[in-house]
């Protein structure tokens, strides 16, 4: 069987590629909606190139750009078993973006049939699901054509979270199998969660959660039909979906990460000993928060974020390994986000990895464990159970009664946790089940450890490309001499660490810096910033 090329050809001319260019980054294509019709049409035929490339397996898009303002939109792929699409893929997906004509572009395709050596009679399946975005119907219909044009079956998902589209994937495609994964619907996804939860947990205070008025507010809604109120009560926050502008404004786990301080307004909406979370505008990042002391003051403000989730996590799966006599590893891993307190924290405890930035990095990191944590700072993460340690845990001998409670907690986590890739709805009720089982409330489980004082900065520059790292992006190799400077600046201060890196979603360069006292982060973290823009300018000239 061969190309249509004609087909290709007639539908990539209603979707006219505009004078710029694409890149497939750290998590997908992310710009402008407006931008990106021709971007969804072909990225459409990457993803029913990949279902073909894997024997008719499903194969997943995504319409979203998650913690990004309203305008912009994107598309994360996702691969067959349901995780992240392969990195060697990538740049076939930044090459079909970037190809400047409809023929290019029909160049492209058969090359990559060539290079991947694609049988074309194969079918195609590809599952595909959206966000709030104004932008996604147009994006979907593009997308639709480029599914049309290689003749695959269209599976439309809906309005979903991203969690759930990867966990949609997987489930298709272990139907029947050893490994299925639940049931492949929506419902399906609420089900496994909630039976697992059930299992897991006595009754607690209510959880007030912030939904970014994104794709998580409909969701946790549904959530709630599927977990009685009396187990898991919640007071759900910024739900407005359709209210243009809101999504992720002035709320979100992005914002209160950054700003370090409640969603804007949320401080008449809760009580003082409120416990409460906030989603990312696609539901796959979660940062929990609660006020100590006056709340009238910022100071009052205390953050749980995905560092402390991780100290959480790593924490209590490994006592529940020990007590059910299992052997099994656990590690964790993290980004150079980590507030050095958090990696001094968990070094003592479990194997520590560093990668760059990028969920797609951190889990096949996690892979390389029996039972692997893995969180960026920001909230995005999950724990990942090698196929090895559930037939462990499930063929595992009588022993003590302790030891097989201990079993049966760790394979209902195996249920709870979306395990295909980070879960704000998921990993709201990991937190939710390892507080409640050990009896703690926020205040105990932040004590673990005091995190460093720390500033993350946004700057805008005239070409982020001209930065470059090494070293899972702890230090610059590009632009020439800034790095010393940046190292010579942070030694002056004590416990002072800082590391610039181009973003992968937002046009701009990200600083991190953190020292020991609260009152130098400022001068640290502003000193770095002009240390970077008079970098970039330099280099911008050069
Ligand atoms: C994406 C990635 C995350 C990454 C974040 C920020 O998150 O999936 O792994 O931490 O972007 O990346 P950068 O600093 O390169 O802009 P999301 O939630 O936006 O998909």
């Amino acid at each position: 069987m061969s190309l249509d090329t004609a087909a290709i050809t007639a539908a990539s001319a209603r979707f006219p590629k505009p004078a710029r260019s694409f890149t497939y980054g750290t998590a997908g294509v992310r710009t402008l909606g407006k931008d990106l019709d021709s971007t969804c049409f072909r990225l459409a035929i990457v993803a029913a190139l990949r279902s073909k490339w894997a024997k008719g397996k499903v194969t997943g898009l995504m319409v979203t750009a998650s913690h990004n303002p309203e305008q912009d939109n994107g598309l994360k792929a996702v691969d067959p078993r349901g995780e992240m699409l392969a990195s060697s893929w990538e740049a076939h997906c930044t090459r079909i973006a970037n190809a400047a004509s409809d023929d290019e572009l029909v160049g492209v395709v058969q090359d990559i049939v060539a290079k991947e050596s694609i049988d074309l009679s194969q079918a195609a399946v590809v599952v595909y699901a959206y966000d709030t975005r104004p932008t996604c119907p147009a994006l979907v219909r593009a997308l639709e054509a480029g599914l049309d044009a290689l003749g695959a079956t269209k599976r439309n998902a809906g309005l979903l979270t991203t969690p759930q589209l990867h966990y949609l994937v997987r489930a298709y495609n272990t139907q029947g199998t050893d490994e299925a994964y639940g049931e492949p619907t929506e419902e399906g996804y609420y089900e496994k969660m909630a039976q697992a939860f059930k299992t897991l947990v006595p009754a607690a205070s209510p959880l007030v959660v912030d939904c970014a008025n994104g794709v998580g507010a409909p969701a946790l809604q549904k959530l709630q039909k599927y977990i009685p109120a009396a187990s898991l009560p919640f007071k759900v926050l910024r739900t407005a979906i359709s209210t243009p502008g809101a999504l992720n404004s002035g709320c979100g786990a992005d914002y209160v990460k950054t700003t370090q301080s409640l969603p804007a307004g949320l401080e008449s909406e809760v009580q003082a000993d409120s416990r409460m979370c906030s989603f990312d505008g696609d539901a796959d990042r979660i940062v929990f928060y609660y006020l100590r002391g006056d709340p009238r003051e910022k100071a009052s403000f205390r953050l749980l974020d995905g560092d402390k989730i991780t100290a959480l996590a790593a924490d209590w799966i490994s006592e529940l390994v020990k007590t059910a006599e299992v052997d099994l590893k656990v590690g964790s891993v993290q980004t150079a986000y980590a507030n050095g307190s958090s990696t001094r924290y968990l070094e003592q405890r479990v194997p520590v990895t560093c990668t760059p930035t990028g969920v797609k990095y951190l889990h096949h990191a996690a892979e390389s464990y029996d039972i692997g944590v893995y969180f960026e700072a920001n909230g995005h993460g999950t724990v990942l159970f090698s196929p090895a340690s559930i037939a462990k845990l499930k063929g595992a001998g009588s022993g003590a009664p302790e030891a097989a409670a201990a079993r049966k907690q760790l394979l209902a986590l195996t249920e709870l946790i979306n395990q295909t890739v980070g879960d704000a709805l998921s990993d709201m009720l990991l937190v939710e089940v390892v507080l409640r089982v050990t009896g703690r409330s926020f205040a105990e489980w932040d004590s673990t450890y005091e995190d460093l004082p720390n500033r993350l900065l946004k700057v805008l520059v005239p070409d982020r490309t001209l930065f470059e790292t090494t070293d899972a992006e702890r230090r610059l190799t590009r632009p020439a001499g800034l790095q010393a400077q940046i190292e010579h600046e942070a030694a002056r201060y004590a416990g002072g660490r800082s590391f610039v890196r181009p973003s992968g979603t937002e046009d701009c360069v990200r600083v991190y810096a953190e020292c020991e006292k609260a009152d130098e982060l400022g001068a640290l973290a502003e000193n770095i910033k002009k240390l970077v823009e008079d970098a970039a300018k330099a280099a911008a000239q050069a």
